[in-house]
C-alpha cells in the first residue's frame, strides 16, 4: 500500500519536473547562433521587439538559441535581407510586407489604401485564414512567414507645406515603399511618387532629393524625420504590417522542437511589438509636437475624396491581386468590424 503509494508520487513527481524545465531540456535543440536583420534604429519599436524575440528565444532554449540583431539595415535593406533569406545566406529578419509583393504578388493586398478602420481590425485579419494563408505561400519563394508585427497607420510629412487636400500633394517627391501599388496610389493623389528602399530615406530627405515621405508616427519620431521634415499631415492612409520571416533553406535544418521553440518566442515577440507599438505612438506624437512639427490632421470629407480619387487604382490592383482575395480581405475586415 504504502509502497504503491510512493511510487505513485515518483511517477508524479518526475512528470512534474518535466514539464517545469520546459521543452528545451528534454528536446532536440542544438546550441546555433541565429542572425536578424531589421530595417529601422535600435531605438525604434522594431529594435526593443527584436532584442525582446533574442531574449525570449534564449529563455525557452535555456540558452541554445542564441540570436544576434543587426539594425539600421546593417544587413541589408528588407528587400535585399529578403534575398539573403531565400538563398539561405541570413537565418532571420522582420520587414514590411510592401516589398514582399515582389516576390509573392498577393501581399501587395495591405498597400491598398483606406481599409483598416483600426489595429483590431488589422490584427484581426493578419492573424486570421487571410493573414495566414499569404505567408504559407511564402514557403515556394524559400520563405517562412512566422508571425505579424505592428508598423502601423501611415502617415505624410514633408518639407513644403501641410497637406490639407489632395492637390496640396501636387508637385511634392514623395518616396514610398518599393510597390507598384504605392506608387500608383501616391502619383494619383497628385504627388511625384519616387520608390527607394527605407534604408536610403533619412538622406534622400536630408539632400531633398525628396520632399516627403509616409510611414507611422513611431517611425517618423525613432527615425529622427522630424529634423529634416517640418510638416506632418495626418492622414491613416494605409495601415501596412511588418513580417518575421525565416530562410527556408535554414528552417529545413531545425528540429522539429527548434521550430516549435522559435515560433512560440516568435508570437511571445508579436504581443509584446503590438502592445509596445500603441503606447509608443501616443508617446511620439507628443515628441513630434515638442520638436515644433507643423502637424494637422485631413478632415473626413477630404479623406473620403481622396479615397475616391483612388478608387481606379483600387479597382485596378484588385483585378490584378484577384478579386476573390479582395472580397475575402473585405469581408474578414467586416467581421472584425461588427
Ligand atoms: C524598415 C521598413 C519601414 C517601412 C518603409 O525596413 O519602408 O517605409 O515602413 O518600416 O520596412
Amino acid at each position: 500500500m504504502i509502497i504503491q503509494f510512493k511510487t505513485r508520487l515518483l511517477v508524479l513527481a518526475t512528470a512534474l519536473s518535466c514539464a517545469v524545465a520546459g521543452v528545451a531540456a528534454a528536446a532536440d535543440v542544438k546550441p546555433r547562433l541565429i542572425r536578424f536583420g531589421y530595417g529601422l534604429n535600435e531605438e525604434s519599436v522594431q529594435g526593443r521587439a527584436a532584442r525582446f524575440l533574442a531574449q525570449e528565444l534564449e529563455k525557452v532554449s535555456d540558452g541554445k538559441l542564441k540570436m544576434k540583431t543587426f539594425g539600421s539595415a546593417n544587413l541589408g535593406s528588407d528587400e535585399q535581407m529578403q534575398g539573403a533569406l531565400a538563398g539561405g545566406a541570413q537565418e532571420m529578419m522582420v520587414g514590411s510586407t510592401a516589398p514582399l509583393a515582389g516576390m509573392v504578388k498577393e501581399f501587395g493586398v495591405f498597400d491598398l489604401p483606406f481599409l483598416f478602420n483600426s489595429e483590431k481590425e488589422a490584427d484581426a485579419v493578419l492573424d486570421g485564414p487571410l493573414g495566414q494563408d499569404l505567408m504559407k505561400k511564402l514557403e515556394a519563394k524559400g520563405l517562412v512567414g512566422l508571425v505579424y508585427w505592428e508598423n502601423g497607420f501611415r502617415n505624410m510629412t514633408n518639407s513644403k507645406r501641410p497637406i490639407t487636400r489632395a492637390e496640396d500633394l501636387q508637385g511634392i517627391k514623395l518616396r514610398v515603399m518599393q510597390n507598384q501599388i504605392a506608387l500608383g496610389v501616391f502619383n494619383t493623389l497628385g504627388a511625384n511618387a519616387v520608390p527607394m528602399p527605407f534604408s536610403e530615406l533619412f538622406t534622400a530627405l536630408e539632400t531633398r532629393t525628396v520632399d516627403g515621405q509616409e510611414n507611422p508616427i513611431t517611425t517618423i519620431q525613432s527615425s529622427k524625420f522630424y529634423e529634416v521634415q517640418p510638416f506632418l499631415t495626418i492622414t491613416r492612409h494605409v495601415y501596412t504590417p511588418w513580417v518575421v520571416l525565416a530562410s527556408k533553406k535554414w528552417w529545413d535544418t531545425l528540429s522539429p522542437d527548434e521550430q516549435k521553440l522559435i515560433r512560440q518566442a516568435a508570437a511571445a515577440s508579436r504581443d509584446f511589438e503590438r502592445k509596445d507599438s500603441r503606447a509608443d505612438s501616443t508617446k511620439a506624437m507628443t515628441t513630434l509636437e515638442q520638436a515644433g512639427m507643423k502637424i494637422n490632421t485631413v478632415t473626413p470629407e477630404e479623406v473620403a475624396r481622396m479615397r475616391q480619387k483612388v478608387q481606379p487604382v483600387v479597382d485596378k490592383y484588385t483585378q490584378e491581386l484577384g478579386p476573390d482575395l479582395v472580397k475575402q480581405l473585405n469581408d474578414e475586415i467586416q467581421k472584425a468590424r461588427n
